[in-house]
């Protein structure tokens, strides 16, 4: 790790240079004039109200705010807002995509269809929907119908619970966590962090965790599963990933931020004839879309399009000057990238009237015209290809690196035996004999406070090493397509000897890339069948299973993390604690929650301590799990994995219950 760098991406260190050249001042250069206000960051500055903003910098016990609150309350109400706003986030995502699933079954988005009946017949199952009879436009309806009730119901819990193990379950009742609706955890968690209400910082951060599981188990849960069925469910594709995946002599249209389905039809439109033509017409070669953030993890994930990268790529896209529009929805957009693009020909179109920006074009996205607003879109982006400026032109030249990405659960199900034989006894075995010695999902963002991409790359490559499985998303996944870190080759060269035979039997990355960030939720849904399969306990609380988030920065993030604890996944974030302030929270969190939900919300920010934690962490579930101690090299017997020649032969082949 190099700390004087400012990212680890050497096409990211070009473009800083040339950014720099330019005088093109980016969030690298802000974060560093800035310095975080240390009362704020660490969780103690309180702002529910207007007696203050009030600073509790004394010692807890003694210093509190001007209504009495004290220094747990305030940092567990501070905390409570980001997991309330995390889970708003992922969560409205999902209530688009659910009226976008009922538009298309009423036959009123016609540019639109289901394309993965199987797994639609499957949520119907999860819904107690009956499918018997009805045509899969009727299934659709009664699906995103009952998607849409999610939000709102005034009786009962979020129907997706039942998809957690059955001692899950009971814990999450015993403990109240149960969510009812996904709106109504929203809001009480901001009326109960409102001044005066809840004063038990205990009680507050039970209310965090109820939120965290309507995000986990019901908005990002429910945004896999429509994406999957409107668009497909992934399966391996590969692609490129790098700031150098633009061309010199095409259109670049970059689509960046959340939301996949107006993604989905710019990479329809990408293709008809006529944009061809009309590119053509006006000197360049043809268009090329590129992703950013997690709109590109979606379009990666289900088209190979290639990745510009995550979060800290966005203004040095612009920076190449080659970027002729770069569309945007929602979240992780940096208000930046519209004063940036004003020195270079680039168009920034907004695309949402939930997220407008001054001095960007907007076209509002509909999507019962969503073909015909992303040609207009690919069209404005064609006619602005001849004001590139010649001198603006400044390539990253790093060559963009391979990356295989696409392990949606129900893939994983299939690389483990087949269409017919799909079960996770293969990998439960290979974890009970100690090829793996556990699972660990590096998720979240970038953040300019950290040498971009250095922890996550660090932890990827350690962890494998040490024979640990590693499942990505989001920025997280971004980086380690960068690094080349998402190729069955690194198996070879980068992994333990038990993780890497095990890779060279299925043919797959040690690394496995499972989509953006609301796709955290197929890492529950994995953990489940892990806990169904047998052999390592009746729950996802205990096994050998750690959530890591090295360089946060969004509250989508805290909502992630604290769904993870809550769901019995230790969790492990770096980039400074928000609960810094409260050694009560910091109690909490790491050794109280074990009694509750199994698991234990750590925030490190040493890679070193991060790594040795998460070992220690899967080592102790092992012991207690009472399966093979863990010792490199030595492995127990276990099941043969699979008929290797068919395995091979069909590595990326059609996926039980996905339709191509
Ligand atoms: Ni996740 Fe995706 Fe990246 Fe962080 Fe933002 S893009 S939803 S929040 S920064 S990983």
């Amino acid at each position: 790790m190099r700390e004087d760098l400012k990212s680890a991406d050497p096409a990211a260190q070009s473009l800083l240079k040339t950014a720099g050249e330019k005088n093109v001042i980016t969030s690298f250069e802000r974060a560093e004039s800035l310095k975080p206000c240390p009362i704020g960051s660490h969780g103690a500055c309180c702002k529910m109200c207007h007696m203050g903003p009030c600073r509790l910098v004394g010692k807890e016990g003694e210093t509190e705010g001007v209504c009495g609150a004290s220094l747990p309350v305030v940092a567990a109400r501070n905390f409570a807002r980001m997991v309330a706003a995390g889970t708003a986030a992922h969560s409205d995502h999902a209530r688009d995509l659910a009226n976008t699933l009922l538009a298309v079954a009423r036959g009123e988005a016609k540019d639109f269809q289901i394309k993965d009946a199987r797994k639609l017949n499957r949520v119907a199952g999860y819904l107690d929907i009956n499918i018997e009879g009805k045509t899969v436009n009727q299934v659709a309806e009664e699906v995103a119908l009952k998607f849409l009730e999610q939000f709102g119901q005034q009786k009962g819990v979020l129907a997706y619970l039942s998809r957690a193990p059955k001692k899950r379950q009971e814990i999450w009742r015993k403990f109240g966590l149960e969510p009812r609706a996904i709106d109504r955890e929203c809001v009480e968690m901001l009326h109960r962090t409102t001044m005066g209400v809840d004063q038990d910082a205990e009680n507050i951060m039970l209310g965090a965790m109820r939120a965290s599981l309507a995000d986990g188990w019901g908005g990002s849960m429910m945004g896999t599963d429509i994406s999957d069925i409107l668009f497909g469910t992934p399966k391996p594709v590969q692609s490129r990933a790098s700031l150098d995946v633009f061309k010199e002599d095409e259109v670049n249209l970059v689509v960046h931020g959340h939301e996949p389905s107006f993604a989905e039809m710019l990479v329809v439109a990408q293709e008809d004839p006529e944009l061809a033509s009309y590119a053509k017409s006006k000197g360049a070669k043809g268009v090329n879309l590129v992703g950013m953030c997690c709109t590109a993890n979606e379009i990666l994930i289900r088209h190979g399009i290639p990745t510009a990268g995550g979060f800290l790529q966005q203004e040095l896209g612009i920076v190449t000057g080659m970027v002729e529009a770069m569309v945007v929805d929602v979240q992780c957009i940096m208000p930046a990238i519209a004063e940036i693009s004003k020195k270079y020909h680039t168009k920034i179109i907004t695309t949402t009237p939930k997220g407008k920006m001054t001095d960007a074009i907007h076209i509002e996205y509909d999507e019962h015209h969503a073909l015909e607003l992303a040609k207009k879109v690919i069209r404005l982006a064609i006619d602005n290809f001849e004001n590139r400026k010649k001198e603006d032109v400044a390539p990253a030249r790093v060559k963009p690196e391979d990356m295989i990405a696409g392990f949606s659960d129900e893939y994983i199900e299939y690389m483990q035996g087949g269409r017919f034989r799909g079960s996770y006894r293969p990998l439960n075995d290979a974890i009970i004999a100690g090829r793996i010695r556990g699972v660990v999902g590096i998720a979240g963002c970038n953040n300019p406070r950290i040498c971009q991409d250095s922890l996550h790359n660090f932890l990827a490559r350690e962890l494998i090493k040490n024979d640990v499985l590693v499942v990505q998303t989001g920025c997280s996944a971004h980086a380690s397509g960068k690094a080349g870190y998402m190729t069955p080759e690194n198996a070879l060269e980068n992994a333990g000897q038990g993780l890497r035979e095990v890779c060279e039997a299925i043919g797959i990355p040690p690394i496995l890339h499972m989509g953006s960030c609301v796709d955290n939720s197929r890492i529950l849904t994995v953990a489940s069948h892990i806990a169904a399969e047998g052999g390592l306990g009746d729950d996802i609380g205990g096994l050998p299973a750690v959530g890591i988030a090295p360089e946060w920065m969004s509250e989508k993030a805290i909502a992630i993390g604290t769904y993870l604890v809550a769901s019995g996944v230790p969790t492990i974030f770096g980039a400074g604690s928000p609960i810094e302030a409260s050694k009560t929270m910091k109690d909490l969190m790491e050794n109280k929650w074990w009694d509750m939900v199994n698991a234990g919300f750590y925030f490190e920010d040493n890679p070193e301590k991060m790594l040795e934690l998460a070992l220690k962490l899967i080592d102790a579930a092992r012991e207690k799990l009472k399966i093979r101690p863990y010792s490199p090299g030595t492995f127990g017997t276990e099941r043969v994995l699979m008929d290797m020649a068919a395995r091979r032969a069909g590595t990326f082949a059609t996926p039980h219950g996905v339709d191509v």
